[in-house]
Protein backbone atom coordinates (compact mmCIF):
# COMPACT_ATOMS: atom_id res chain seq x y z
CA UNK A 1 0.00 0.00 0.00
CA UNK A 2 1.62 3.00 -0.85
CA UNK A 3 -0.64 5.73 0.85
CA UNK A 4 -3.27 5.04 3.36
CA UNK A 5 -6.91 4.60 1.52
CA UNK A 6 -9.83 6.29 3.53
CA UNK A 7 -12.15 3.41 5.20
CA UNK A 8 -15.08 4.21 6.67
CA UNK A 9 -16.57 3.53 10.11
CA UNK A 10 -19.94 2.25 10.78
CA UNK A 11 -20.36 0.89 14.00
CA UNK A 12 -18.29 0.14 17.25
CA UNK A 13 -14.66 -0.98 16.73
CA UNK A 14 -12.12 -3.27 19.59
CA UNK A 15 -9.03 -1.36 20.43
CA UNK A 16 -7.14 -4.31 18.34
CA UNK A 17 -9.17 -3.65 15.07
CA UNK A 18 -8.24 0.28 15.89
CA UNK A 19 -4.57 -0.16 16.30
CA UNK A 20 -4.40 -2.42 13.09
CA UNK A 21 -6.55 -0.69 10.83
CA UNK A 22 -5.09 2.77 11.57
CA UNK A 23 -1.79 1.91 10.61
CA UNK A 24 -3.18 1.12 7.28
CA UNK A 25 -5.91 3.06 6.29
CA UNK A 26 -7.71 6.41 7.57
CA UNK A 27 -10.42 5.92 9.29
CA UNK A 28 -13.18 7.75 9.27
CA UNK A 29 -15.86 7.27 11.85
CA UNK A 30 -19.88 7.72 9.98
CA UNK A 31 -20.62 8.66 13.92
CA UNK A 32 -18.52 11.45 14.59
CA UNK A 33 -20.02 13.84 11.75
CA UNK A 34 -22.18 15.97 12.64
CA UNK A 35 -24.40 16.28 9.43
CA UNK A 36 -24.40 12.61 8.41
CA UNK A 37 -26.50 13.33 4.70
CA UNK A 38 -24.47 16.22 3.86
CA UNK A 39 -20.76 14.44 4.83
CA UNK A 40 -22.28 10.92 2.93
CA UNK A 41 -23.10 13.57 -0.01
CA UNK A 42 -19.56 15.40 -0.09
CA UNK A 43 -17.01 12.17 1.20
CA UNK A 44 -18.89 9.18 -0.06
CA UNK A 45 -17.19 8.85 -3.60
CA UNK A 46 -13.63 8.95 -1.09
CA UNK A 47 -14.11 5.62 0.12
CA UNK A 48 -13.95 2.12 -1.64
CA UNK A 49 -13.85 0.42 1.79
CA UNK A 50 -16.33 0.38 5.22
CA UNK A 51 -15.82 -1.77 7.79
CA UNK A 52 -18.70 -2.42 10.26
CA UNK A 53 -20.58 -5.02 12.55
CA UNK A 54 -23.28 -7.03 12.77
CA UNK A 55 -25.48 -3.89 14.37
CA UNK A 56 -24.47 -1.15 12.74
CA UNK A 57 -24.55 -2.86 9.22
CA UNK A 58 -24.60 -1.02 6.25
CA UNK A 59 -27.69 0.87 5.71
CA UNK A 60 -28.92 1.30 2.27
CA UNK A 61 -28.60 5.36 2.22
CA UNK A 62 -24.93 4.42 3.19
CA UNK A 63 -24.37 2.27 0.71
CA UNK A 64 -26.23 4.22 -2.02
CA UNK A 65 -23.90 7.56 -1.15
CA UNK A 66 -20.93 5.35 -2.05
CA UNK A 67 -20.73 5.17 -5.48
CA UNK A 68 -16.92 3.59 -5.29
CA UNK A 69 -17.22 1.08 -2.56
CA UNK A 70 -15.92 -2.16 -3.45
CA UNK A 71 -15.45 -3.94 -0.06
CA UNK A 72 -17.43 -4.00 3.21
CA UNK A 73 -15.84 -5.82 6.04
CA UNK A 74 -18.20 -6.28 9.17
CA UNK A 75 -17.25 -7.64 12.65
CA UNK A 76 -19.36 -10.69 13.02
CA UNK A 77 -21.23 -13.67 11.52
CA UNK A 78 -24.52 -12.07 11.12
CA UNK A 79 -25.01 -9.74 8.75
CA UNK A 80 -28.68 -9.00 8.51
CA UNK A 81 -27.92 -5.49 8.46
CA UNK A 82 -26.66 -5.55 5.58
CA UNK A 83 -28.65 -6.22 1.82
CA UNK A 84 -25.85 -8.59 0.75
CA UNK A 85 -27.76 -8.95 -2.64
CA UNK A 86 -27.99 -5.59 -3.22
CA UNK A 87 -24.06 -5.54 -2.30
CA UNK A 88 -23.11 -8.03 -4.50
CA UNK A 89 -25.47 -6.63 -8.06
CA UNK A 90 -22.84 -3.97 -7.44
CA UNK A 91 -20.03 -5.88 -7.37
CA UNK A 92 -19.53 -5.14 -3.75
CA UNK A 93 -17.94 -7.76 -1.69
CA UNK A 94 -19.19 -8.21 1.88
CA UNK A 95 -17.46 -10.06 4.10
CA UNK A 96 -17.97 -11.48 7.91
CA UNK A 97 -16.62 -13.61 10.49
CA UNK A 98 -17.70 -17.24 10.13
CA UNK A 99 -16.19 -20.20 12.28
CA UNK A 100 -13.88 -18.14 15.07
CA UNK A 101 -17.36 -17.91 17.28
CA UNK A 102 -19.37 -21.34 16.87
CA UNK A 103 -17.51 -22.56 20.54
CA UNK A 104 -18.35 -19.24 21.98
CA UNK A 105 -21.73 -19.01 20.54
CA UNK A 106 -22.57 -22.51 21.38
CA UNK A 107 -21.25 -22.80 24.68
CA UNK A 108 -23.57 -19.04 25.54
CA UNK A 109 -26.53 -21.16 24.00
CA UNK A 110 -25.43 -24.00 26.42
CA UNK A 111 -25.23 -21.56 29.31
CA UNK A 112 -28.56 -19.83 28.85
CA UNK A 113 -30.05 -23.20 28.83
CA UNK A 114 -28.17 -24.68 31.69
CA UNK A 115 -29.01 -21.12 33.72
CA UNK A 116 -32.96 -21.10 32.73
CA UNK A 117 -33.46 -24.77 33.79
CA UNK A 118 -31.97 -25.00 37.47
CA UNK A 119 -32.76 -21.10 37.55
CA UNK A 120 -29.09 -19.94 38.23
CA UNK A 121 -29.86 -16.39 38.25
CA UNK A 122 -32.82 -16.31 40.46
CA UNK A 123 -31.21 -18.74 42.90
CA UNK A 124 -28.15 -16.33 43.06
CA UNK A 125 -30.39 -13.82 44.01
CA UNK A 126 -31.69 -16.17 47.18
CA UNK A 127 -28.43 -16.18 47.80
CA UNK A 128 -27.37 -12.91 48.00
CA UNK A 129 -30.97 -12.13 49.44
CA UNK A 130 -31.15 -13.78 52.48
CA UNK A 131 -33.73 -15.32 51.46
CA UNK A 132 -32.09 -18.70 52.29
CA UNK A 133 -32.12 -17.74 55.71
CA UNK A 134 -35.88 -16.12 55.67
CA UNK A 135 -37.27 -18.50 53.64
CA UNK A 136 -35.32 -22.02 53.64
CA UNK A 137 -34.33 -23.99 50.52
CA UNK A 138 -34.63 -22.92 47.20
CA UNK A 139 -37.47 -24.12 45.03
CA UNK A 140 -36.27 -27.29 43.48
CA UNK A 141 -35.55 -27.02 39.71
CA UNK A 142 -35.54 -29.05 36.17
CA UNK A 143 -32.43 -31.08 35.02
CA UNK A 144 -30.96 -30.72 31.75
CA UNK A 145 -30.23 -34.24 31.35
CA UNK A 146 -32.00 -36.51 29.16
CA UNK A 147 -33.60 -33.54 27.06
CA UNK A 148 -35.20 -33.16 23.90
CA UNK A 149 -33.06 -30.74 22.20
CA UNK A 150 -35.06 -28.84 19.17
CA UNK A 151 -32.46 -27.07 17.29
CA UNK A 152 -33.43 -24.01 15.03
CA UNK A 153 -30.84 -23.73 12.43
CA UNK A 154 -28.16 -26.32 12.17
CA UNK A 155 -25.32 -24.39 10.35
CA UNK A 156 -21.88 -24.66 11.89
CA UNK A 157 -23.61 -22.76 15.31
CA UNK A 158 -26.11 -25.07 15.64
CA UNK A 159 -24.30 -28.77 14.94
CA UNK A 160 -21.58 -27.49 17.07
CA UNK A 161 -24.32 -26.66 20.11
CA UNK A 162 -25.70 -30.05 19.49
CA UNK A 163 -22.15 -31.57 19.81
CA UNK A 164 -21.79 -29.58 23.05
CA UNK A 165 -25.34 -30.94 24.45
CA UNK A 166 -24.41 -34.59 23.86
CA UNK A 167 -22.72 -34.05 26.86
CA UNK A 168 -26.06 -34.38 28.47
CA UNK A 169 -27.32 -37.24 26.95
CA UNK A 170 -29.93 -35.59 24.93
CA UNK A 171 -32.17 -36.70 22.08
CA UNK A 172 -31.13 -33.91 19.55
CA UNK A 173 -33.87 -32.89 16.94
CA UNK A 174 -32.75 -30.27 14.24
CA UNK A 175 -34.98 -27.87 11.99
CA UNK A 176 -33.62 -26.14 9.49
CA UNK A 177 -34.33 -25.71 4.87
CA UNK A 178 -33.11 -28.78 4.20
CA UNK A 179 -32.21 -32.25 6.03
CA UNK A 180 -28.06 -32.32 6.27
CA UNK A 181 -27.53 -36.08 6.44
CA UNK A 182 -26.09 -36.10 9.81
CA UNK A 183 -26.45 -38.35 12.63
CA UNK A 184 -29.43 -36.12 14.07
CA UNK A 185 -33.61 -36.22 13.38
CA UNK A 186 -34.04 -33.46 10.59
CA UNK A 187 -37.73 -32.20 11.42
CA UNK A 188 -39.16 -30.18 8.72
CA UNK A 189 -42.22 -29.34 10.64
CA UNK A 190 -40.97 -26.74 13.14
CA UNK A 191 -43.91 -26.83 15.41
CA UNK A 192 -43.63 -30.00 15.55
CA UNK A 193 -40.48 -30.70 16.77
CA UNK A 194 -41.16 -27.67 19.39
CA UNK A 195 -43.94 -29.93 20.81
CA UNK A 196 -41.72 -32.96 20.60
CA UNK A 197 -39.17 -30.54 22.24
CA UNK A 198 -37.68 -29.86 26.33
CA UNK A 199 -35.82 -27.04 24.64
CA UNK A 200 -36.01 -25.05 21.29
CA UNK A 201 -32.55 -23.39 20.69
CA UNK A 202 -32.37 -20.73 18.14
CA UNK A 203 -29.24 -20.02 16.01
CA UNK A 204 -30.66 -19.01 12.46
CA UNK A 205 -29.92 -16.29 10.70
CA UNK A 206 -31.88 -13.26 11.09
CA UNK A 207 -33.58 -10.71 8.27
CA UNK A 208 -36.86 -11.09 6.61
CA UNK A 209 -36.52 -14.55 5.56
CA UNK A 210 -36.58 -15.57 9.85
CA UNK A 211 -38.61 -12.97 10.58
CA UNK A 212 -41.27 -14.64 13.52
CA UNK A 213 -40.70 -18.20 12.62
CA UNK A 214 -40.48 -19.08 16.19
CA UNK A 215 -44.32 -17.60 16.09
CA UNK A 216 -47.01 -18.12 18.91
CA UNK A 217 -47.96 -21.33 17.58
CA UNK A 218 -44.48 -22.69 17.97
CA UNK A 219 -43.58 -20.99 21.76
CA UNK A 220 -47.30 -22.71 22.95
CA UNK A 221 -46.71 -25.79 21.19
CA UNK A 222 -42.86 -26.32 23.55
CA UNK A 223 -45.16 -25.63 25.99
CA UNK A 224 -45.50 -25.08 29.68
CA UNK A 225 -42.41 -27.13 30.71
CA UNK A 226 -39.91 -26.08 27.97
CA UNK A 227 -37.49 -23.71 27.62
CA UNK A 228 -36.24 -21.53 24.83
CA UNK A 229 -33.22 -20.01 24.14
CA UNK A 230 -32.09 -17.47 21.17
CA UNK A 231 -28.54 -16.85 20.77
CA UNK A 232 -29.55 -15.91 16.93
CA UNK A 233 -31.26 -12.44 16.79
CA UNK A 234 -33.96 -10.97 18.03
CA UNK A 235 -36.28 -10.61 15.01
CA UNK A 236 -36.42 -14.50 14.44
CA UNK A 237 -39.24 -14.92 18.00
CA UNK A 238 -42.12 -13.21 18.20
CA UNK A 239 -41.64 -11.24 21.27
CA UNK A 240 -44.77 -10.35 22.15
CA UNK A 241 -45.68 -13.58 21.83
CA UNK A 242 -43.16 -14.88 24.13
CA UNK A 243 -43.94 -12.28 26.81
CA UNK A 244 -47.62 -13.32 26.82
CA UNK A 245 -46.74 -17.48 26.80
CA UNK A 246 -44.38 -16.64 29.34
CA UNK A 247 -46.77 -14.29 31.76
CA UNK A 248 -49.81 -17.02 31.40
CA UNK A 249 -47.59 -19.71 31.82
CA UNK A 250 -48.26 -21.55 28.16
CA UNK A 251 -44.25 -21.71 28.08
CA UNK A 252 -41.83 -22.59 31.17
CA UNK A 253 -39.06 -20.44 30.81
CA UNK A 254 -36.58 -18.97 28.29
CA UNK A 255 -32.57 -17.55 27.91
CA UNK A 256 -32.44 -15.20 26.02
CA UNK A 257 -29.22 -12.82 24.51
CA UNK A 258 -31.09 -11.33 21.67
CA UNK A 259 -34.06 -8.79 21.68
CA UNK A 260 -36.10 -7.40 18.95
CA UNK A 261 -35.13 -4.32 19.48
CA UNK A 262 -31.81 -3.56 21.14
CA UNK A 263 -30.76 -2.67 23.40
CA UNK A 264 -34.41 -2.32 24.72
CA UNK A 265 -35.63 -5.37 26.49
CA UNK A 266 -39.43 -5.78 27.55
CA UNK A 267 -39.80 -4.79 30.96
CA UNK A 268 -41.74 -7.76 31.73
CA UNK A 269 -39.00 -9.78 30.96
CA UNK A 270 -36.83 -7.91 33.36
CA UNK A 271 -39.49 -8.76 35.79
CA UNK A 272 -39.60 -12.67 35.49
CA UNK A 273 -37.28 -15.07 37.34
CA UNK A 274 -38.25 -17.73 34.85
CA UNK A 275 -36.01 -15.39 32.38
CA UNK A 276 -32.11 -15.50 31.96
CA UNK A 277 -31.07 -12.23 30.14
CA UNK A 278 -28.14 -11.50 28.20
CA UNK A 279 -26.79 -8.29 26.65
CA UNK A 280 -26.02 -9.94 23.06
CA UNK A 281 -22.83 -11.41 24.91
CA UNK A 282 -22.67 -14.52 22.35
CA UNK A 283 -19.80 -14.15 21.57
CA UNK A 284 -17.85 -11.45 23.75
CA UNK A 285 -15.06 -13.49 24.95
CA UNK A 286 -11.92 -11.45 25.10
CA UNK A 287 -10.57 -14.50 23.22
CA UNK A 288 -13.65 -15.13 20.36
CA UNK A 289 -13.99 -11.26 19.83
CA UNK A 290 -9.90 -10.86 18.98
CA UNK A 291 -9.87 -13.70 16.27
CA UNK A 292 -13.40 -12.00 15.26
CA UNK A 293 -11.40 -8.63 15.20
CA UNK A 294 -8.59 -9.89 13.42
CA UNK A 295 -10.72 -11.74 10.71
CA UNK A 296 -12.35 -8.74 9.75
CA UNK A 297 -9.22 -6.85 9.04
CA UNK A 298 -7.52 -9.42 7.64
CA UNK A 299 -9.94 -9.08 4.94
CA UNK A 300 -9.13 -5.83 4.71
CA UNK A 301 -5.91 -6.18 4.58
CA UNK A 302 -6.14 -8.89 1.84
CA UNK A 303 -8.19 -6.97 -0.27
CA UNK A 304 -6.04 -4.32 -0.49
CA UNK A 305 -3.14 -6.33 -1.37
CA UNK A 306 -4.48 -8.61 -4.00
CA UNK A 307 -8.13 -7.85 -4.47
CA UNK A 308 -8.95 -11.42 -2.69
CA UNK A 309 -10.69 -11.33 1.05
CA UNK A 310 -10.96 -14.93 2.96
CA UNK A 311 -14.19 -15.13 4.10
CA UNK A 312 -16.88 -13.65 1.53
CA UNK A 313 -20.65 -14.18 2.37
CA UNK A 314 -22.30 -16.63 0.42
CA UNK A 315 -23.77 -14.12 -1.69
CA UNK A 316 -20.88 -12.41 -3.02
CA UNK A 317 -18.48 -15.46 -3.58
CA UNK A 318 -18.92 -15.11 -7.27
CA UNK A 319 -17.48 -12.07 -7.02
CA UNK A 320 -14.16 -12.77 -5.52
C1 LIG B 1 -21.75 -9.59 17.59
C2 LIG B 1 -23.17 -11.32 16.43
O1 LIG B 1 -22.49 -9.09 18.65
O2 LIG B 1 -21.59 -12.36 15.06
C3 LIG B 1 -22.74 -11.97 15.18
O3 LIG B 1 -23.58 -12.12 14.28
O4 LIG B 1 -24.29 -11.13 16.67
C4 LIG B 1 -22.15 -10.98 17.43
O5 LIG B 1 -21.08 -11.83 17.41
C5 LIG B 1 -21.84 -8.54 16.56
O6 LIG B 1 -21.74 -8.86 15.24
C6 LIG B 1 -20.78 -7.52 16.92
O7 LIG B 1 -21.18 -6.33 16.54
Amino acid sequence: MTEAPNLLQLGGMTDLMQSRLSEAFTVVRLADQPDRAAFLAERGAEFTAAVTDGHAGLPADVMEAMPNLKLVSSFGVGYDAIDADAAAARGIIVTHTPDVLNDEVADTAILLWMAASRRLVAADRWARSGAWERKGAFPLTRSVQKRVVGIVGFGRIGQTIARRATAFDPTILYHARSDKGVEWEFCPDLTDMARRSDVLMVITPGGAGTRHLVSEEVIRALGPDGILVNVARGSVVDEAALVRALEDGGLGGAGLDVFEAEPKIPDALKAMDQVVLAPHVGSASVETRAAMANLTCDNLFRFFEDGSVLTPVPECRHLT
